[in-house]
């Protein structure tokens, strides 16, 4: 970065702050990753200069035979990994995505059915401040009561009530497997279209370590910065049936110029995704969350749902100190350099600024090669800080060791 040490000291140093916080803490967010050096290369590549309104030789700007080329590779790639008719890989983000396939499917004030985002859902599935909530008429389901799982059959008397036009499969804190196939025998009863966001886990499906939606879906949306490991931006898969319609929301319904930057880093990322060793990082991914979450319930704190099939779980921290705020105790795992975040677990009486759950994620962690037993040392770091109540000198001790670990598992793009 010696051009912006030279020009803007003061934002250099911004960077380079951030590039040390990485080393130094552990990240469990269970949404967050570290992409590889070539992704980050190609994020900064001078594509970013372009504007390319429109698709691949389709364009409303000139000099467009570059970003058409990118664009080309990353739906090729896109379209290879999933094993899908149609790829859209404009969407900066995944909210984008999502809107831009109700804007394909539904009319105005149509009705949807997606998960309660206290229950692990996602904002855009139909929170009332989202404008997935505003401009649609929304029905949300929740997991069972006694089981913290999705409940089909509960699912389809809810769905043959609402009579939704579109139903959301998907979730951003939900550590089970997703049955795909159910949700689409529901939608094809009722004549719902189905969406799946598989925002979290689209690494997992693509490393074959959770079922595809994408035989099941008619729409499948996805950022491709979490599990993906690319950079941060989305896509939309769907039937060629769909294309027209939903390459037409994302653009000129929806976006203005496309980051081509950000699209030929996601033809990258896929390529990434199709080597045989993603499907190894992914089965790695799953190893070390179980790995995680069984050494936390070892020690008393209660996971939800009993465990996870997936990336990440939630710990309910009641169930060893009832008055733990899940603010309180990502704050305090933050002093150590373990970033956590504060989620609601299912029928959470607490606020979503407060919450009695942690949530834990090990995309990141995996990534810098972090196995099973740097699980349960992680596992035991947490446990020592949550049961000291953040204690200072716990707190400073552990910072030290998880910088040692950061040095002996460094971020791979900074390797
Ligand atoms: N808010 C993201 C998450 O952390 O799960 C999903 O968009």
């Amino acid at each position: 970065m010696i051009h912006l040490s030279q020009f803007d000291p003061e934002a250099y140093a911004i960077a380079q702050a951030e590039l040390e916080r990485q080393r130094n803490t552990l990240e469990l967010i269970a949404s967050e990753n570290h992409a590889s050096a070539a992704v980050l290369e190609a994020n900064a590549s001078a594509l970013s200069d372009k504007y390319a309104e429109g698709y691949p030789h389709k364009r409303y700007y000139n000099g467009c035979e570059n970003a058409d080329r990118a664009e080309l590779l990353a739906i090729d790639r896109a379209k290879a990994i999933f094993g899908a008719e149609h790829a859209n890989v404009q969407p900066h983000c995944g909210t984008s995505a999502n809107i831009a396939c109700y804007m394909a499917a539904l009319g105005a004030r149509d009705k949807i059915m997606g998960m309660d985002l206290a229950h692990g859902g996602h904002l855009s599935h139909g929170l009332p401040i989202n404008y997935s909530g505003m401009y649609y008429d929304v029905t949300s389901y929740t997991v069972n009561t006694s089981t913290e799982r999705l409940d089909m059959d509960e699912i389809r008397d809810l769905a043959k009530r609402a009579k939704p036009k579109l139903i959301i499969a998907g979730a951003s804190a939900y550590s089970r497997t997703i049955d795909f196939a159910a949700f689409a025998q529901i939608a094809h009863e009722i004549g719902a279209f189905l969406l799946a966001d598989i925002a979290h886990i689209a690494g997992l499906v693509v490393g074959k370590v959770h079922p595809s939606p994408v035989p099941h879906a008619d729409f499948v949306t996805t950022t491709t910065h979490k599990t993906l490991r690319g950079p941060r931006g989305a896509l939309i898969l769907c039937r060629e049936a769909w294309a027209k319609k939903v390459d037409s929301a994302v653009f000129p319904g929806l976006q203005g110029g496309p980051f081509m930057h950000s699209i030929l880093a996601k033809a990258v990322a896929f390529a990434e995704a199709a080597k045989p060793e993603f499907a190894v990082y992914a089965a790695q991914i799953v190893a070390n969350a179980r790995e995680l979450a069984a050494a936390m319930t070892e020690k008393g704190w209660r996971v939800v749902t009993g465990g996870t099939d997936n990336h990440m779980f939630l710990i309910d921290l009641r169930s060893r100190k009832a008055e733990l705020t899940g603010r309180e105790a990502a704050h305090w795992l933050s002093n150590a350099g373990i970033i956590a975040n504060k989620n609601k677990i299912p029928f959470d009486p607490r606020p979503p600024a407060q919450t009695s759950g942690l949530r834990f994620g090990t995309p990141a962690t995996t990534s810098r090669g972090m196995q099973q037993a740097q699980m349960r040392q992680i596992a035991q770091w947490i446990d020592d800080i949550l049961s000291h109540d953040g204690d200072e000198a716990i707190t400073t001790r552990i910072a030290g060791q998880v910088r040692e670990l950061g040095q002996q598992f460094p971020v791979p793009n900074q390797e």
